[in-house]
């Protein structure tokens, strides 16, 4: 793999209003200035629709559309469809939604537009939360993790986004994030390159929701991966799975203790997540057939 390359062209700018050291920002920086000035957002309430900046001010330079929560799928179909109509085929169309606005709220829109291979890049921010209204949770949110909604912790599992989406059978989907930065560039430009619905889930640890000091997100993104909670991976056509960086077998504790929404974990539900983790990790190196 290729080292990582910072784009010239700078897309998204300094100047916007996210939390000091965010993820999502970092995340952005590279998606934007990756695909290029020859490209439309579309982006639902989320905290990147602060960070984009007040009207008239922008901290993206190319045109964006303020949708509905539920509509980030369809609405950048609905674009590329405008745009392949007047025969400006080269146009890329991306979503930049949230977890609530992808797992929840969105999920319907994306799997119409999945079932219609319609050709757009669909990002998913996933910061395991509806951050920007307060930390809620989202179906997203792990087993167990604090939310001011779920204040003695989540019950019930994340959901696998990614499991769902492949059983669409689209060309791609790809999980990443900041802390591998070179695998994040690689993944865009191999997405970029593609026709139909392209979806890329990247795990974006939040300093407020998460709980955990603002200079750290890019050893959160890696313990993600080290320890199994997120491996990075892709899966082509619904059926075959890559993986890129996976668990080096690190507890899930050394994850776990670094962040506030875990703090009142006991022993038996550490034990539980590791399990699940776990047995995540066995059932994804299956289908990858390792
Ligand atoms: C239909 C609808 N319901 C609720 C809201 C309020 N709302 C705005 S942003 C948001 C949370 C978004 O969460 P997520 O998609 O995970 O993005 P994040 O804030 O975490 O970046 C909510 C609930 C809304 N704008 N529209
Ligand atoms: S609340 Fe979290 S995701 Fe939102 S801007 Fe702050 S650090 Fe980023
Ligand atoms: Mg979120």
């Amino acid at each position: 793999m290729k080292h990582y390359e910072i784009a010239e062209e700078r897309v998204f700018l300094p100047g916007h209003a996210a939390c000091p050291g965010c993820a999502m920002a970092l995340a952005l920086r590279y998606i934007l200035n990756t695909v290029g000035l020859n490209a439309v957002g579309v982006i639902p309430p989320s905290c990147m629709g602060p960070m984009m900046g007040a009207n008239p001010y922008s901290s993206m330079r190319i045109p964006i559309i303020h949708n509905s929560f539920e509509s980030s799928a369809s609405t950048a179909a609905g674009i590329k469809r405008a745009f392949k109509a007047r025969g400006k085929d080269d146009v890329h169309v991306l979503a930049l939604a949230g977890d609530g606005g992808t797992y929840d709220i969105g999920l319907q829109a994306l799997s119409s537009v999945a079932e219609h291979n319609e050709d757009i890049m669909y990002f998913c921010m996933d910061n395991e939360g509806y951050m920007n209204t307060g930390t809620q949770k989202s179906s997203s949110t792990p087993r167990h993790a604090y939310t001011t909604s779920t204040p003695g912790g989540k019950e019930s599992r994340k959901k696998n986004l990614v499991e769902i989406m492949a059983a669409h059978r689209v060309p791609y989907i790809a999980t990443t994030n900041i802390g591998y930065l070179d695998d994040l560039v690689y993944k865009i430009k191999k997405a970029k390159k593609m026709q139909g619905t392209r979806i890329v889930v990247l795990l974006t640890p939040c300093i407020d929701g998460w709980g955990f000091p603002g200079n750290d997100v890019a050893t959160m993104s890696r313990l993600a991966v080290q320890t199994g909670v997120f491996p990075l991976y892709e899966v082509e056509d619904g059926e075959k799975y890559t993986i890129n960086h996976g668990s080096q077998g690190m507890p899930i504790e050394n994850y776990l203790k670094r962040q506030r929404r875990y703090r009142h974990l006991s022993k038996d539900q550490i034990e539980e997540i590791q399990k699940e983790v776990d047995q995540g990790w066995q059932r994804l190196q299956k289908l990858a057939n390792l």
